[in-house]
């Protein structure tokens, strides 16, 4: 018999990786929720990945050059949770008993944050695997810029575990497309191939060759017949670390819910306790030495923590590396440590124009790629693009390389016609740390990416959205690329900063609030059309953007009757309909809202200050869905909008035909001033 590949006898190895399945059924089985079926099945690979094969330090999860691990496949939490465990995390054994419970570090599914050594939050199928292509790509870029000879300061792997569903999720097919393009020769996904899913076996629904599929992408593809045979996926994955060209595609046949006598190889497994009687059952099938739950074995116990010992000698190895790089190369290494702290170098932003004296009419889309330029210029590691349409998001940060495999430290990244796996790779970039990542689509496209989107705002990942041709204003394009509830839908995603600039000077403040943003994601809502730039000598400072939403220009005897909420582009709009309300008499308050997000952050003393709560006659106009208005123009308030689609014209007849005119808004502001004064003669 040959020696298993860790050293052990095949008793101890037995023990240790039963242990797994033992926590996973019993996690589930305690908390009456969960997926035992898959962290079983995985039991072997968790332990020889976790135990001989990864680079990582249970004491330290955040050392800089760990290998990361991604659990696509986030329903099989109680594997990861399991392998923390017992390889020494701050996950103390309380914490799995009390899975999936209020407060504790298990939650159903792995989430960033919350439990030391999760790299990220998964659960949405396919996002994991997007993640771990952007990890990967960020650990590249990292390489090109600062390793030199004799100093692999970043060197890492990047693994992901993935499912049947991850692999059918569209996503998945972008960013394997992107990878094998990209030759991401450390990047490696272990495809567990149980054919199963929750409805039953995959043969319902897919007859792919997943070996043919990753071998069209340029991927380098393994097999392991037997995901319980150590010595095979001990090979495999010798043999993925060798292969430095390409990605690798690890597929491991495994039987869900090994170990157990009735429900292995079936649905069953996947999403539901395996029951009292059955767990009892699995444990005398597996020949485990006790029925008391959650037991684990001290002798496989110690041999777990080795893992510990072998993470922390592999980090000081590193460190005592790093120091003599930071002796050879100090300012890389001090330029390496600020990045991977997500800091911005000292005077990133002197030389951002604040654009208060331009005179030119012209489009949010073109003063962002302005502004992109000189934070780019002072900002190394800003890197992003766009899914096709750099030329006109005006990402292109000029003179910033391409990221590709004969320049990896590029800064333009083409991300291909891929905007959901370009959004799950921004959040792998940002998760990796030491990059600021931005992308660009067009606004309507940014259904697209949705999912992404979400998932950095639930992470709080400092990742920049530039979607330009934000409204009707495009133009001839018509309604299949005109955004019109997309504005609000994206407002109505927690945590994600919204930020609609109504001329140059708000996107200089807009881009500079981004990049000063490290807690959360942000999305620039920019116009294709020219918009007329605002004369700040008349109206008050672009600053006030900071605050979401501001005062641009008072009415007359700074009393008004009524309040122009505007955003964007409609913003001119506001203006015009101001000039005219105050020629007839009318005192009104033009307020720019940029920003719901930042408006909604600030005290009630500056929004009242803003938007007076006795001066309710309000009319919000943006060229996009009313749907959400009421929070700011209230019950006697009239939203100026679109609540249909669009059409194809050009834009100044959209904007006619849809009535997003001067005389619509001064009109909804008769409407809602002569509500007012109906309400008053009622009371
Ligand atoms: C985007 C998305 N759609 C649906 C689900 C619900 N869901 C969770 S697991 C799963 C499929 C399970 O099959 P597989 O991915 O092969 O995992 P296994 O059961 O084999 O572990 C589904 C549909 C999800 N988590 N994410
Ligand atoms: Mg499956």
């Amino acid at each position: 018999m040959p020696e298993s590949p860790t050293g052990l006898s095949p008793e101890l190895d037995r023990l240790c990786i039963d242990a797994v399945r033992v926590l996973s059924m019993d996690a589930v089985q305690q908390a009456k929720s969960g997926h035992p079926g898959t962290p079983m099945a995985l039991a072997p690979l968790g332990y020889l990945l976790w135990t001989q094969h990864m680079k990582h330090n249970p004491g330290n999860p955040g050392w800089l050059n760990r290998d990361r691990f991604v659990l696509s496949v986030g329903h099989a939490s109680m594997l990861i949770y399991s392998l923390l465990h017992l390889t020494g995390y701050d996950l103390a054994k309380d914490e799995i008993v009390d899975f999936r419970q209020w407060g504790s570090r298990t939650p159903g599914h792995p989430e960033l944050g919350h439990t030391p050594g999760v790299e990220t939050t998964t659960g949405p199928l396919g996002q994991g695997v997007a993640n771990s292509v952007g990890m990967a790509l960020a650990e590249r870029w990292l390489a090109a810029r600062f390793n030199r000879p004799g100093h692999e300061v970043v060197d890492h792997y990047t693994y992901a575990v993935c499912s049947d569903g991850d692999l059918m999720e569209g996503i998945s097919h972008e960013v394997a497309e992107m990878a094998g393009h990209q030759q991401l020769g450390k990047l490696i996904w272990i495809f567990d191939d149980n054919r199963i899913t929750i409805e039953g076996g995959t043969d319902l629904s897919t007859a792919t060759d997943q070996a043919d599929r990753f071998r069209g992408y340029q991927w380098h593809v393994l097999h392991v017949g037997d995901g319980t045979d150590l010595a095979a996926l001990n090979e495999a994955l010798d043999a993925a670390r060798a292969e430095t060209g390409r990605p690798t595609l690890i597929i491991t046949r495994t039987r869900i819910g090994e170990g157990s006598p009735n429900k292995v190889d079936h649905h069953s497994a996947h999403g539901a306790p395996l029951g009292e009687d059955e767990v009892k059952a699995t444990k005398a099938n597996l020949g485990y030495p006790s029925q008391e739950p959650f037991f684990v074995d001290p002798d496989a116990l110690a041999e777990w923590r080795k893992a510990a010992e072998r993470g922390r000698e592999l980090e000081e190895a590193w460190d005592a590396g790093f120091e003599a790089y930071r002796g050879e190369h100090h300012a890389l290494a001090e330029e390496l440590t600020h990045m991977m702290a997500g800091e911005l170098p000292g005077g990133w932003d002197e030389e951002i124009e604040d654009f208060t004296n331009v005179d030119k009419t012209d489009a949010t889309r073109s003063w962002s790629g302005k502004v992109l330029q000189t934070v780019a210029s002072r900002v190394p590691n800003l890197i992003g693009g766009s899914a096709d349409l750099g030329s006109s998001n005006k990402t292109d940060i000029v003179g910033g390389g391409d990221l590709s495999v004969d320049t990896p430290d590029g800064r333009v990244i083409h991300f291909g016609i891929r905007e959901h796996g370009m959004g799950g790779v921004l959040n792998g970039l940002a998760l990796h740390g030491g990059i600021r990542p931005f992308g660009g689509t067009f606004l309507i496209f940014s259904d697209y990416m949705r999912p992404s989107i979400r998932l950095a705002s639930l992470m709080g990942l400092p990742v920049t959205y530039v979607f330009t041709h934000d409204s009707i204003g495009l133009g001839e394009d018509g309604p299949t690329h005109q955004p019109i509830e997309q504005v609000m839908s994206l407002r109505a995603i927690s945590g994600l900063m919204d930020m609609r600039p109504a001329d140059a000077a708000e996107t200089a403040v807009a881009w500079r609030l981004a990049m000063e943003r490290t807690d959360g994601p942000t999305w620039l809502s920019l116009t294709r059309q020219g918009v007329v730039p605002l004369d700040r000598t008349r109206f008050a400072s672009a600053e006030g953007a900071r605050k979401g939403a501001y005062v641009l220009a008072e009415a007359s005897g700074a009393a008004p009757d009524l309040i122009l909420i505007a955003s964007g582009s409609e913003v001119g709009l506001a203006l015009e309909a101001q000039e005219a309300l105050e020629a007839e008499g009318t005192p009104a308050r033009v307020v720019s809202m940029p920003s719901w997000y930042l408006f909604g952050q600030q005290d009630q003393a500056y929004r009242d200050g803003v938007l007076p709560p006795d001066v309710r006659a309000r009319v919000a106009v943006e060229a996009g869905s009313t749907f959400g208005w009421a929070r700011w123009i209230g019950d006697a308030g009239v939203a100026v909008g679109i609540d249909h689609f669009g059409a194809s014209a050009p834009a100044e007849t959209l904007y006619e035909r849809f009535g997003v005119t001067r005389e619509e808004v001064v009109s909804a502001a008769r409407t809602s001033l002569a509500g007012m004064s109906v309400r008053a003669q009622r009371a």
